[in-house]
């Protein structure tokens, strides 16, 4: 798959020309890295299909931009690419990285300081070069230390969106082999973490020589760290490493309770056989030198008296006591939620059409869709405004008509002003079925006036759900502070639900707010947030995190029908 590098490229080629020149050709090049990033389709298998023509309707691709992909294909190279990065020597990925640096501010911080890379900036900073700039001060001077701090740490982990598809073709690949018999990820991947070290998958095999032989071979690889009969490990392209381990039968559920982790559940489920006088290893529960079980995990899970523990709960955060009580929740499943509630189409910053997103959403086998473009003050998303938005719920009734088998309903996402009100009167929010409400500006106005904020929302009449409540992106911005006890309790009287947004960068609520949420028995809704049509299939990584904060069905609210979800709602 190309698809990753390519949306890689032109999110740095949409980077490096807004730092050239704010332009329409940089929110282009961004939209089409968003679409690469998850579409579904090789972009070099549609080009050996049909050419240029056929890459031009892929969303946002026009006539330049496929072109550039027919050169990537081709050449392995984009010539343009190389021309704006040559122009601006700056390590513009890494930089970005740095909460509240965009294109702007690393302009003026080479223009003026000649800063090029994270090392050149933490020197200025520390130096208290920074403070002195114009539209700089002492304030983001200390915020950009610490942002460095955080980037450090997330340094060599990975987004779980960026990883699990590529782990699924691996697992597919390997799967069609005869030499493979059972298969299976395992390690922080299997758990659904957030964000993932390594890639670690199990099999059994009679024959592990040729598996390995296609494993260390495949065109994903570009180094290989090691290649034996029991185990080989290979860095992919994309930059994270894949371990694959060949595993006897009757050890398969040993092993792969030992390698899904995470090693501080292992640390407890192994005391836990200590104590009943077994020992638990990688390859099996033994009773003195007899083996008792292994060839499954249930098994493996039975013979040291625990009831069996799905892997994304694995984590010694209770759920160990709670399989002794026989006091597991029952967690949400992943064909569990009826109905999307939170997507952007081509009305703001979304890639395509009302009709486009439907039919997909039919396709997947939604009731209900919500659709949910911004509107507000936001130029970035290219808002709506209010005008538009009316316009937009007269389209909805008339794709209704053309697309049968899925209810659209109209809805929006709005800014939640500094003060708690919202972007869009209240006679306008209030003809729409859901409304979504958000913060997008003003971070870091500090914990009680952002509570206070945030609670006005909540209590508005007409806003039905909050979005990305803690407004973190991994690896790039920490979650704004609030008074979660006071949240929580707004949100339960109010009838307003929390989302957790199953975007790849954002997972927010992550796993263990939805913990305290469910604790709370506070509504959530999990929102895919797409862009794209593919980008609907997301919302795996939302259910993800909320079984891992051990949410059930009656937890989240588009499990129901649409008839059911919406009354909820009714104030
Ligand atoms: P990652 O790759 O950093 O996202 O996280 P994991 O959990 O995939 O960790 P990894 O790849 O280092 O190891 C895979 C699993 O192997 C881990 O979840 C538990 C098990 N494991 C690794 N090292 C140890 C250890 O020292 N003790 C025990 N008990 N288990 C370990
Ligand atoms: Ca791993
Ligand atoms: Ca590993």
């Amino acid at each position: 798959m190309i698809n990753l590098e390519l949306s890689r490229i032109f999110y740095q080629m949409a980077d490096l020309l807004e730092m050239k020149e704010a332009s329409f050709r940089s929110q282009a090049y961004e939209k089409v890295a968003r679409v690469l990033e998850f579409l579904k389709k090789d972009v070099e298998e549609i080009y050996q299909e049909g050419g240029l023509e056929v890459l031009e309707e892929i969303p946002c691709v026009g006539k330049s931009i496929a072109q550039k992909i027919e050169e990537f294909i081709k050449t392995g190279r984009i010539k343009g690419y190389e021309k704006l990065k040559k122009q601006c020597p700056v390590d513009i990925e890494s930089l970005l990285k740095v909460e509240g640096l965009g294109a702007r501010k690393i302009k003026v911080l080479y223009k003026k300081l000649k800063i090029k890379n994270l090392a050149d900036l933490e020197k200025a900073a520390k130096a208290g070069k920074i403070r002195k700039l114009d539209g700089f001060g002492e304030k983001s001077e200390e915020n950009i230390l610490q942002a460095i701090v955080f980037v450090k740490a997330s340094k060599g982990r990975f987004l779980l969106g960026d990883i699990l598809p590529m782990v699924k073709q691996i697992i597919t690949e390997l799967k069609e082999l005869p030499e493979v018999e059972k298969i299976s990820p395992a390690g922080s991947v299997r758990r659904m973490k957030e964000t993932i070290g390594d890639i670690d998958i199990l099999i059994t095999s009679s024959k592990p020589s040729k598996v390995m032989d296609f494993f260390t071979q495949m065109p994903e690889v570009v180094k290989v760290w090691a290649k034996g009969p029991t185990k080989s490990s290979v860095r992919l392209k994309g930059g994270f490493d894949c371990d694959l381990r060949v595993i006897k039968k009757q050890s398969f559920g040993a092993a792969l309770q030992y390698f899904t982790g995470s090693k501080d559940h292992n640390i407890l489920t192994r005391r836990i056989a200590m104590a009943k006088g077994l020992k638990l290893n990688e390859y099996g529960v033994f009773k003195g030198t007899r083996q008792i079980a292994g060839r499954t995990e249930k098994e493996v899970y039975q013979a040291i008296g625990l009831s069996y523990i799905e892997p994304e709960l694995r984590t010694n955060t209770g759920e160990i006591e709670a399989s002794l009580a026989d006091k597991l929740p029952q967690l949400i499943g992943y064909s569990d939620i009826k109905g999307v509630c939170h997507c952007h189409t081509d009305w703001s910053d979304g890639a395509e059409t009302i009709e486009q997103m439907a039919r997909t959403a039919k396709k997947i086998g939604y009731q209900y869709l919500v659709i949910t473009d911004h509107t507000g003050f936001l130029k970035i998303a290219q808002s709506m405004n209010e005008k538009q938005l009316l316009k937009q719920m007269v389209e909805i009734d008339r794709v209704n008509k053309r697309v049968r088998g899925i209810k659209i309903l109209k809805g929006c996402e709005v800014d939640i002003r500094v003060n708690g009100g919202l972007a869009v009167k209240d006679e306008v929010l209030a003809k729409l079925d859901l409304v979504l409400a958000g913060v997008h500006s003003s971070f870091k106005i500090g914990k009680e006036e952002m509570t206070k904020r945030l609670i006005k929302a909540i209590r508005n009449p007409n806003v039905d759900v909050i979005v990305h409540p803690t407004g973190r992106v991994i690896f790039k911005r920490e979650s704004y502070p609030i008074d979660f006890k006071e949240i929580f309790k707004a949100a339960k009287h109010a009838k307003t639900a929390l989302e957790i947004n199953a975007y790849a960068s954002r997972l927010d609520l992550k796993d263990t707010m939805v913990r305290q949420v469910v604790e709370q028995d506070v509504k959530m809704v999990i929102g895919t947030d797409a862009h794209s049509s593919d980008q609907l299939s997301m919302m795996e990584f939302g259910i993800a995190v909320a079984r891992r904060g051990w949410a059930e069905k009656k937890d989240i609210l588009n499990t129901r029908s649409v008839d059911n979800f919406l009354n909820y709602f009714k104030k």
